[in-house]
């Protein structure tokens, strides 16, 4: 059960983001038991309560003032945001607090290897699979380029040899993904690592930003010492 005066950070549950989250939390010294089926843990040394869900959700709750502080790739953080404000909703405000040294990737788009591939006119008019729509939404916006997308969660890169699409945009770390489907990243739409954020400062409680002080203090150096 949540008391009120404690601070909720939410993590993602599992995924690439959860062992690093977590790592980061006990290399601060915070005590939490995070227990399998579990949806809260608490932790046993300082005020937080620590809610595991998908990264998805965590920009929304955030944003709509569930959680105080979330840790999650700027990647999904932007992609909600730009949602929101496209769709003409309310966007609440949210402050970055840290860059984190982790999730590090970027949203490309790719295409076949054999493609003769000039400028981002080469792709114009072509369907592309993504599971950004937003983000890739503004960069062919801002180059003013035409483009027809669809989304998929997930497996995007098998969309091209399945015949879903001539082009693809997705998440890319080492590149081996790409380069085992036989596809090329043609241009780098955006750059991504995992952050803190946190809600909008003025609905913090003195005695919350404080305990945000202290663990931002700690997660700074935490940082410090790995680099
Ligand atoms: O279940 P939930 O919704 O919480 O998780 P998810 O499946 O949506 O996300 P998850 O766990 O795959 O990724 C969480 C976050 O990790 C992303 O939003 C990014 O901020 C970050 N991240 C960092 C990555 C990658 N690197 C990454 N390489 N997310 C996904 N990938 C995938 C990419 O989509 C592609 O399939 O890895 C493949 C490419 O990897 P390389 O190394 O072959 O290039
Ligand atoms: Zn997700």
């Amino acid at each position: 059960m949540f008391i009120k005066s404690r601070l909720r950070l939410a993590i993602q549950k599992s995924g690439r983001l959860s062992d690093d989250s977590k790592n980061l939390l006990m290399r601060c010294g915070i005590k939490i038991n995070f227990q399998k089926s579990s949806l809260i843990a608490c932790a046993e040394n300082i005020l937080i309560d620590v809610l595991l869900v998908r990264d998805d959700d965590i920009p929304g709750l955030i944003m709509d003032g569930v959680v105080e502080l979330g840790i999650v790739g700027a990647n999904v953080l932007e992609e909600k945001r730009l949602s929101r404000y496209m769709k003409g909703e309310q966007v609440i405000k949210y402050e970055i607090l840290q860059n984190l040294d982790f999730g590090i990737c970027h949203l490309s788009l790719a295409v076949p290897i054999e493609m003769k591939y000039k400028n981002i006119l080469s792709v114009k008019d072509l369907k592309i699979a993504t599971s950004y729509p937003y983000l890739l939404k503004k960069y062919f916006d801002k180059n003013n380029v035409s483009f027809n997308s669809f989304v998929l969660n997930g497996s995007v890169e098998v969309a091209l040899n399945a015949g879903l699409s001539d082009a693809i945009c997705d998440l890319v770390s080492t590149g081996a993904t790409l380069e085992a489907n036989g596809l090329k990243e043609v241009e780098r739409i955006y750059d991504s690592n995992a952050l803190l954020i946190s809600q909008n400062n003025s609905k913090i409680s003195t005695e919350k930003k404080y305990i945000i002080q202290k663990l931002l203090t700690r997660i700074q150096g935490v940082i410090k010492a790995r680099e």
